[in-house]
């Protein structure tokens, strides 16, 4: 029997702070602007992805929870796959002694622990893994920002994924992508007591898909071009109150992005709703719990924030979401949610 080479990678969603929407080169994935999230851990929201390449294969093939995927060729699975082949080319050919594979095809098998598309960041840890899994695979020596730049073409949020804790996408000025990739400003470690706590409003699919969204609002939104005025300095601001553990701030800034950008869906043509009545009906608490912590100590204790969907996910320091959860659960019977609340905090990608 010939030899075969197979590899399991695992990567965590991550749920950003300052929202990527819009492109400004939609087959590079190259943003409008910057962005940064928490990478979330524990086993809870996952991808993981294994890889086999077996020269008896006849095509690459990919299997999504159990499903045969299409790779259509040219489209970004295409890319990711043939981008790490092109890595494990360039390590055979400087390495007369690496084992010759890299024209092999390959099978990837890939499962999320969490409802698919449901505005839970399945594309970002879904084009990690499978990235990383390839990585292993070819035993690239290629470091996590070096991946990240091929994880981005694949959905630009994954590039976040490859890192843990708190990591900053740099929109990047090259018209070749080169310097738009993930990294960390911040680890885990140094900010223990951030943790999120994820609300399922809803597991259905959502409506518009983020890609078709996004480039809509690029195109008919005239509030968008204001939005990104107003990122580079919340960037700045909201790296400044990680790295300080400033958690009034990175609450204050935290939320503010998160309704400018259901602000510019809205204001895109056809208008797109991601979030619903319940959606609205948690930022409405987390404000009143925050009105009355301002009050009584001058600062903010919990941030919510929503992506393209109507599920929330709120930040605060470990300290007060037991607190947090009491009142949710006081204000919305669990039947509101198709899943009981589920408590993550920031870490690293586990391989
Ligand atoms: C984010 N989202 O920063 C923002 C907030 C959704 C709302 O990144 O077209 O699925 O694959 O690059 O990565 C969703 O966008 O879009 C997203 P593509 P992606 O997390």
């Amino acid at each position: 029997m010939s030899k075969v080479f197979q590899a399991t990678a695992s990567a965590p969603v991550n749920i950003a702070c300052i929202k990527y929407w819009g492109k400004r080169d939609t087959k590079l994935i190259l943003p409008t602007n910057s962005s940064l999230s928490v990478t979330l851990s524990q086993d809870h929201l996952r991808s993981t992805t294994t890889s086999r390449a077996d020269p008896s294969f006849a095509e690459d093939t990919l299997w999504l929870n159990g499903k045969l995927d299409e790779i259509k060729p040219g489209g970004r699975l295409a890319t990711c796959i043939s981008e790490m082949k092109r890595l494990r080319k360039e390590l055979e050919d400087a390495n007369p002694n690496a084992e010759k594979f890299s024209h092999w095809r390959v099978h990837i098998c890939s499962h999320n622990n969490f409802p698919t598309a449901a505005g839970l960041a399945s594309s970002a840890s879904g084009f990690a893994a499978l990235v990383y899994s390839l990585a292993k695979l070819y035993q690239l020596p290629a470091s996590p920002k070096e991946l990240s730049l091929i994880a981005r073409q694949g959905s630009g949020s994954a590039c976040r994924s490859l890192l843990g804790g708190f990591v900053a996408w740099r929109e990047g000025a090259a018209a070749d992508g080169s310097d738009s990739f993930a990294e960390q400003i911040a680890s885990e470690a140094d900010w223990p007591a951030m943790h999120a706590l994820v609300c399922v409003v809803s597991d259905d699919k959502k409506d518009t898909s983020s890609t078709a969204g996004m480039q809509r609002t690029v195109e008919t939104s005239a509030l968008f071009s204001q939005r990104l005025t107003v990122v580079p300095e919340r960037m700045r601001a909201i790296t400044k109150a990680i790295q300080n553990r400033d958690f009034d701030t990175f609450a204050a800034i935290t939320m503010k992005d998160s309704n400018q950008f259901h602000a510019v869906a809205l204001d895109t043509d056809p208008p797109i709703f991601y979030m619903n009545d319940v959606s609205r009906a948690i930022i409405t608490v987390v404000t009143e719990y925050n009105r009355v912590a301002l009050e009584k100590c001058g600062k903010r204790k919990a941030a919510y924030t929503f992506d393209a969907g109507p599920n929330a996910v709120i930040y605060a320091p470990r300290e007060n979401m037991k607190e947090i959860i009491e009142l949710i659960v006081s204000y919305f019977p669990q039947e509101s949610f198709n899943d009981p609340f589920q408590l993550f905090k920031s870490a690293a990608v586990q391989g």
